[in-house]
């Protein structure tokens, strides 16, 4: 819709909120920068510009916007991801005499986990443990498809990407149009990058960070006028899917798994981070119900699932709603 104004510096700061202008209001924005060389270059003008222009504009955005040109990308503590390259910690093992033996029994899982796996399919030796088989990431994603969850919620954060399993499915059911998906270690992140591309994930379906989520959150929720343009996205519109660490395999041996205690991050500490949107949570398949029921909103249920291969739970899904707002409970 900008035609030759799209790579304009002030053009550019519109493009994260992209989806959400409507084609009138694009139109608006050409013909103002068809008109106003300055306004390609100067947002501040663009945003005046844009303000005369009246209701046709209802739709931009224009708040921060000065702000965001002022601040280096440095200035943020968080930002999107480049392409990270697969570094001596990024495996593709294709024996079991390379694997080693704490990981083998994931290895002879390869194919029910990625069923690409032989395509190329990168992980780090840690990223085995956690990383969610592809049956059960295409069973989440499509229980979040339009049709079972709320169509208005059109963000999802991917809170702990871990080497993609989820991400990539949720890119794949082409639902969302935004994915966001944290990762805090590098070479697992770069295993994600390369695995998504694999899977033929469209590159501008996911946008990657490489850091902790909480930190992300935190500001999402408390401060989003600290966040990086890109990352900025709306609360309403957004839903979180955490597949945490659960503390490593020892969780097996507890026949009631206490989710008070799991290592590093407990029950509580998830659901404070996530609480002002929807949450589903990946839990051991022995989490303690009776600790998820707690998090129910006054007078709701929640809906608990067992996600199973080949008959046998593999982990639990907690679908935790949105805490309402105390105006919303009277
Ligand atoms: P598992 O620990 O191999 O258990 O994990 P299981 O089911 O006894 O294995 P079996 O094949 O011997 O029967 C099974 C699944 O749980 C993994 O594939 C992951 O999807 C998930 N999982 C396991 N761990 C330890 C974690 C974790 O720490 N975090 C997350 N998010 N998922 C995990």
């Amino acid at each position: 819709m900008l035609g030759p104004h799209v790579d304009a510096p002030s053009a550019q700061l519109l493009l994260p909120q992209a989806k959400q202008i409507p084609p009138a209001a694009w139109q608006v924005i050409r013909n103002v920068l068809d008109q106003n060389p300055q306004a390609r270059d100067d947002v501040s003008c663009l945003t005046k510009l844009l303000a005369g222009e009246g209701q046709a504009t209802n739709g931009i955005n224009t708040d921060g916007l000065d702000a965001n040109t002022a601040a280096e990308p440095s200035d943020f503590s968080l930002k999107p991801a480049e392409r990270l390259p697969l570094t001596d910690q990024c495996h593709h093992y294709t024996g079991k005499h390379e694997v080693p033996w704490d990981i083998q029994k994931y290895f002879s899982q390869r194919y029910s986990i990625f069923s690409y796996y032989d395509d190329g399919v990168h992980m780090t030796d840690d990223a085995w443990f956690g990383v969610t088989p592809e049956p059960v990431a295409n069973q989440i994603a499509y229980e979040l498809s339009e049709d079972h969850y709320d169509p208005k919620k059109t963000i999802l954060i991917d809170a702990f990407s871990g080497a993609g399993g989820n991400t990539i499915a949720f890119a794949l059911s082409e639902r969302w149009s935004r994915i966001i998906a944290i990762e805090c270690d590098p070479a697992t992140l770069a295993c994600a990058q390369h695995n998504a591309e694999l899977y033929g994930v469209n590159p501008s379906a996911v946008t990657w960070i490489l850091g902790d989520s909480f930190e992300y959150l935190d500001q999402l929720v408390n401060n989003p006028e600290k966040l990086h343009p890109d990352l900025k996205v709306d609360i309403q519109s957004t839903m979180v899917f955490a597949s945490p660490p659960w503390g490593g395999p020892g969780y097996r041996t507890d026949e009631i798994f206490d989710l008070s205690t799991m290592q590093p991050y407990s029950l509580s500490q998830l659901h404070e981070a996530y609480k002002k949107m929807d949450h589903l949570l990946f839990l051991p398949r022995t989490s303690d119900i009776r600790q998820i029921a707690k998090l129910a909103p006054k007078g709701e249920k929640l809906e608990v699932i067992q996600y199973c291969i080949e008959g046998a739970s593999k982990a639990m899904g907690a679908y935790i709603p949105a805490e309402k707002s105390p105006a919303s409970n009277e």
